[in-house]
């Protein structure tokens, strides 16, 4: 019988993307955690890292408050919800295959992102989709002014991280590189650590999820759609815990 503990469980993310989902690839992943495990959530959106450090010091999101806890960054969430409720279970009990979904994970995370990062906002015609999607809604002079800001945080980030100063050519074939790696890690498995779905899933789908967006992203869209492995291993993660792009993955809150 799965857990339904409304209200012990506040989600802190970037909202209000595409379709009214996360366009955060890191809050996806726990939108897609709580549906895998049948955990309903308050979420509440945050639009700068200024309203963003309210929750955390370090202004980024996803932030989870547990029962009053506040619980920082994406793997450190998913083992606060694997302590929550133990079954399913997102991280393998057995030490080795844990490992490997500890590694895959913060490759999702540390290498995925950031080719994801400049997909959005290193590519200048994305980059002008991305914006003209997140300031639809705001005022004139923050229209003017957001995606300045937003350029200039954002290259700066990929340009310390080290994606910013390569070539687009090199970070296309990079992804190119990624999205083949993952299907040789797969080969016949329905998930990447075999028959389960593991927390190395999750950080996988929903970085991939967030360039599968052809109306912003097109080119790596179409990168993973034209390899028929990876979208089948997708279908299987997505009927377990949907889609948090597309705004599809939370579990609707519960009647009052
Ligand atoms: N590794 C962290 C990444 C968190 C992160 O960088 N989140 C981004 C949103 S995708 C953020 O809050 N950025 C705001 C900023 O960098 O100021 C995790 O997995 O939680």
């Amino acid at each position: 019988m799965v857990d339904t503990r409304l209200n012990d469980l506040v989600l802190i993310q970037y909202g209000g993307w595409v379709r009214g989902a996360t366009m955060s690839p890191p809050c996806g992943k726990i939108h897609m955690a709580l549906r895998f495990k049948g955990l309903r959530c308050r979420v509440q959106n945050v639009h700068s890292p200024f309203q963003a450090r309210r929750a955390s010091p370090r202004g980024r999101v996803p932030v989870l408050i547990v029962g009053g806890r506040v619980v920082e960054d994406s793997a450190e969430i998913l083992a606060a919800l694997d302590a929550l409720q133990p079954d399913p279970p997102l991280l393998p009990p057995a030490p080795e295959l844990r490992a490997r979904a500890r590694v895959i994970e913060d490759w999702a995370d540390e290498v995925l992102y950031f080719l994801a990062v400049w997909f959005r906002y290193g590519h200048e015609e994305n980059f002008r989709r991305v914006v003209r999607k997140l300031f639809e809604r705001s005022p004139w002079f923050v229209k003017l002014l957001g995606p300045v800001l937003v350029r200039r945080m954002m290259r700066r980030r990929l340009s310390c991280q080290g994606t910013g100063d390569k070539q687009a050519t090199a970070i296309e074939s990079e992804f190119c590189s990624a999205l083949d790696a993952i299907q040789s890690l797969l080969g016949e498995q329905a998930f990447l650590l075999g028959a389960r779905l593991s927390s190395a899933d999750l950080a996988v789908a929903a970085l991939l999820d967030q360039v599968d967006l052809p109306e912003v992203t097109p080119w790596p869209a179409a990168r993973i759609q034209e390899r028929a492995l990876l979208m089948a291993w997708r279908g299987r993660v997505r009927a377990l815990c949907g889609n948090a792009a597309a705004g599809d993955a939370l579990l609707p809150p519960a009647a009052a």
